[in-house]
């Protein structure tokens, strides 16, 4: 009996196990994408220089010695131009409720402005806990600087906690998990423990494509567009996986910018898109882009929903 007793406690059978649901929170370009993938070791949420990026929450899972951690980044806040701005918006106002801490990350080079600060009041007045994560700490010579930054915020919120970080360097990022282990309450786990994100294959797939995207094209022209995925499938002696990927433009004038000349920039995404696909999902790709036009889409309740961004 007790030599049970102690193989069932070698294979965890007794051990308590505990989940923390985190959101990611701050401006558009803050790093929170950057934060989210740095975390969880894998790069499942794109990134970009280009502002809102991120446009639906995405779940991010990490277990660590029995407690599950869920990550939720959100997109980045900003001034809503138009009703996918709106659906982005609601979607972090929704993330950050009734969680067990949010990570508020901020770009330390900028001034925090008033819709930043507004959240931030707003999720302390509901007894949220706010860890403020300060990153880019890279861009800052001056660390005289850091610390009078560091000490006004305090002044001004109640943070349970805030950490320097540099995403890109990958400094402080385990003091940031370490923070949020703290919140981990006991419960059964949510989500299968090998799973890294509650996002299809498909949501990751159009992602990557529409990463590249943002990364060539300038301008109002990457914001205006959406990518839908057509077919994924694996040949049927599994050593091919065929995506055939719709790429939206809100303008006729974007589709030919999209295509390039002679379809050079096309060709361009998709060579890009393709090898971020076959890393992956360790398959060999056929990468098939087509160019459609959906006039003023992200104005069209209808269009918004079809493609999962909206509620
Ligand atoms: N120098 C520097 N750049 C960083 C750091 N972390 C992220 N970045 C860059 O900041 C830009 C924005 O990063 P994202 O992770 O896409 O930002 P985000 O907050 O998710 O942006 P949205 O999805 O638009 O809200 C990218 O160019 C990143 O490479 C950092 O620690 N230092
Ligand atoms: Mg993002």
């Amino acid at each position: 009996m007790l030599h049970i007793a102690a193989e069932s406690l070698k294979k965890g059978i007794f051990m308590e196990t505990k989940t923390a649901f985190i959101t990611i929170a701050g401006r558009t370009n803050a790093g929170k994408s950057s934060l989210l993938n740095a975390l969880i070791g894998e790069k499942i949420a794109i990134i970009s220089d280009k502002t809102q990026t991120t446009r639906t929450r995405i779940t991010g899972l990490l277990n660590v010695e029995g407690t599950q951690l869920v990550f939720m980044d959100t997109p980045g806040l900003h001034k809503a131009k138009n009703k996918l701005s709106e659906y982005m918006l609601n979607s972090v106002k929704e993330s950050a409720s009734g969680v067990d801490v949010v990570l508020f990350v901020f770009d330390c080079t900028r001034r925090m402005g008033e819709q930043e600060k507004a959240m931030i009041s707003n999720l302390i007045n509901a007894k949220t806990p706010v860890v403020l994560v300060l990153n880019k700490i890279d861009l800052l010579d001056d660390k005289a600087l850091l610390a009078k930054k560091l000490s006004d915020l305090c002044a001004e919120f109640d943070f349970d906690a805030v950490i320097p970080v540099s995403v890109i360097e990958n400094d402080g990022v385990d003091l940031v998990l370490e923070q949020v282990l703290k919140y981990a309450a006991p419960s059964p786990h949510y989500f299968p423990d090998d799973k890294l994100t509650d996002r299809s294959e498909t949501y990751l797939a159009a992602e990557m494509v529409r990463e590249k995207l943002l990364m060539l094209l300038k301008d109002e022209v990457p914001h205006g567009i959406a990518v839908e995925i057509e077919k994924f499938a694996e040949r049927d002696n599994k050593d091919i996986l065929d995506v055939h990927v719709v790429i939206y433009c809100e303008k006729s004038s974007h589709k030919g910018i999209v295509i390039g000349k002679n379809g050079a920039m096309l060709k361009k995404i998709a060579t890009m898109a393709r090898r971020d696909l076959e890393d992956f999902f360790r398959i060999q790709v056929n990468l098939q882009c087509f160019v459609k036009v959906r006039e003023d889409w992200r104005n069209r309740d209808g269009i918004i929903r079809s493609l999962g961004l909206g509620e």
